[in-house]
C-alpha cells in the first residue's frame, strides 16, 4: 500500500476532492503552509493499493495547474529597517507529490 501526499493550490483542492472521490478513493485535505511563500495551500492525503498510484497521480494532474504569482521582497535600507524591492515572479506546481510506502492501514 502507498501513502500519497499531496501539495497543492488552495483553489484546486474542490475540484481535486471531488475527482478522487468519484473515482473511488478515499481522501483527507489538510490546511497547510508553503515554507517559502508561508501563504496557505492544502495538503491532501490518499492512500491506495500500490496498483492505483499511477491513476490517482493522473487525477492530480488533470485538475492542478502550474500558476506563477509575483511575490514582494524587502531589501535592508541603510541598516535601518527594510524596503520593498522588485517583486519576483515565482511558478508554483501543479502540485508537489510524495509517494511513500505504507506498513499497515489499520481502522478501528
Ligand atoms: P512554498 O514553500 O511556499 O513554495 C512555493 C513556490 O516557491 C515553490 O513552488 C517554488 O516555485 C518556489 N520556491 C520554494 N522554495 C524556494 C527557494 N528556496 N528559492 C526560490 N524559489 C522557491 P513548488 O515547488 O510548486 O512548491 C509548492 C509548495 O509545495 C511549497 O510551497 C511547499 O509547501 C511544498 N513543497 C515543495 N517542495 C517540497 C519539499 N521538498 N518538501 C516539502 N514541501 C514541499
Amino acid at each position: 500500500m502507498k501513502l500519497i501526499i499531496g501539495i497543492i493550490n488552495n483553489d484546486d483542492a474542490n475540484d481535486l476532492l471531488t475527482e478522487i472521490t468519484k473515482a473511488s478513493f478515499q481522501a483527507t485535505k489538510l490546511s497547510t503552509s508553503g515554507g517559502f511563500l508561508k501563504m496557505g495551500n492544502v495538503t491532501v492525503l490518499v492512500g491506495v493499493e500500490d496498483d492505483q498510484v499511477a491513476q490517482v497521480v493522473d487525477i492530480f494532474k488533470t485538475c492542478c495547474s502550474r500558476r506563477t504569482q509575483m511575490i514582494p521582497t524587502t531589501t535592508p535600507f541603510m541598516g535601518e529597517g527594510f524596503i520593498s524591492a522588485t517583486p519576483v515572479e515565482v511558478t508554483i506546481g501543479g502540485a508537489t507529490l510524495f509517494v511513500v510506502d505504507v506498513d499497515k492501514m489499520i481502522k478501528l
